[in-house]
């Protein structure tokens, strides 16, 4: 049986997704410009997975407002999310430039109540918890929308993560799509060197009942199609393979960008490389 929840494109452009990606990780990096820290090797990471959701993947409603949900899990990397709102007129530019200020509503965390931010995240490993919620009263009310989260590595070390994966299973939430950003970092240290045993991943939420699938996580069009073309009677869980930092080599794997930001001499470095990936 194939998902009864179609995406909400039927086909997915390539390069339209590349060229956004490249935008937001160049707004987020002239972000970073005004504060001095905005875990942005954390959003770059999961650029790719977060753009697929929003443009591809969650469908609108006539009135043009979503239908299914995003919960960002692991809110540190919220840049991205916020970029995205930002460009979908949800947020306006002046929340962003705002960003972190004394009066500007959008701190280095969601928070529940923003616009387009659907619960309050950062203390690692309660996303999953709350989006199976959301997606067992969606269920309750028979409305069929779906419930999209990001989870990061490290989060998915906490037990309450793994209880949400057990009970997401237990009460067949089938409109339940997780991905995890498997960056291999956990801030400054290396996950398979520091929890080796966290390894096969994809087999341990197999083990639970979920539907699980391995994907390069900075190839949109993999993500889309591994999405779209799930089974849809279990849980899905998209174990995405990143890079954290992705797109500016010099933060590639390179633990101090979990969320420094870039001087001034690094930002030209990083401006020249992104435009020259147009
Ligand atoms: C419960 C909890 N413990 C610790 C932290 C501090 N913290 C912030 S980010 C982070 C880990 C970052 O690694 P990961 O979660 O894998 O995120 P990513 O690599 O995607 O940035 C930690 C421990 C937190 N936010 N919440
Ligand atoms: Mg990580």
């Amino acid at each position: 049986m194939k998902a009864s929840i179609p995406a909400r494109a039927n086909s997915f452009d390539e390069a339209l997704a590349r060229e956004r990606c490249r935008r937001y990780r160049r707004r987020i990096l002239d972000i970073s410009q005004q504060v001095s820290a905005l875990h942005i090797g954390s959003a770059y990471s999961c650029t790719e997975i977060v753009d697929c959701m929003y443009h591809a993947l969650i469908r609108n409603n006539a009135n043009g407002s979503p239908r299914d949900t995003f919960l960002m899990s692991k809110g540190h990397g919220c840049m991205i999310q916020y970029v995205i709102l930002e460009e979908l007129g949800i947020l306006s530019r002046a929340d962003l430039d705002a960003y972190c200020t004394p009066n500007g509503r959008l701190g280095v965390h969601p928070d529940y109540g923003s616009p387009g931010i659907v619960a309050a995240t950062g203390s690692l490993g309660h996303g999953l918890s709350m989006a199976c919620g959301m997606a067992l009263a969606e269920k309750g009310r028979k409305t069929g929308n779906v419930i999209y989260t990001v989870l990061s590595d490290g989060e998915v070390q906490e037990g309450s993560t793994w209880e949400a994966v057990m009970m997401a299973s237990s009460l067949r939430c089938d409109n339940l799509v997780a991905a995890v950003d498997n960056n291999d970092f956990q801030s400054l240290g290396r996950t398979s060197e520091t929890h080796p045993s966290f390894y096969p991943l994809l087999d341990k939420f197999r083990a639970f009942g979920w539907e699980a699938v391995e994907v390069d996580g900075h190839d949109s069009r993999a993500i889309f199609e591994a999405v779209t073309e799930r089974e849809g009677s279990r849980p899905f869980m998209l174990v995405a393979k990143t890079t954290k930092g992705k797109g500016v080599s010099y933060m590639e794997n390179v633990p101090i960008w979990h969320y420094r930001s870039p001087n001034k001499d690094e930002y030209s470095r990083a401006v020249e490389e992104l435009e020259a990936a147009r």
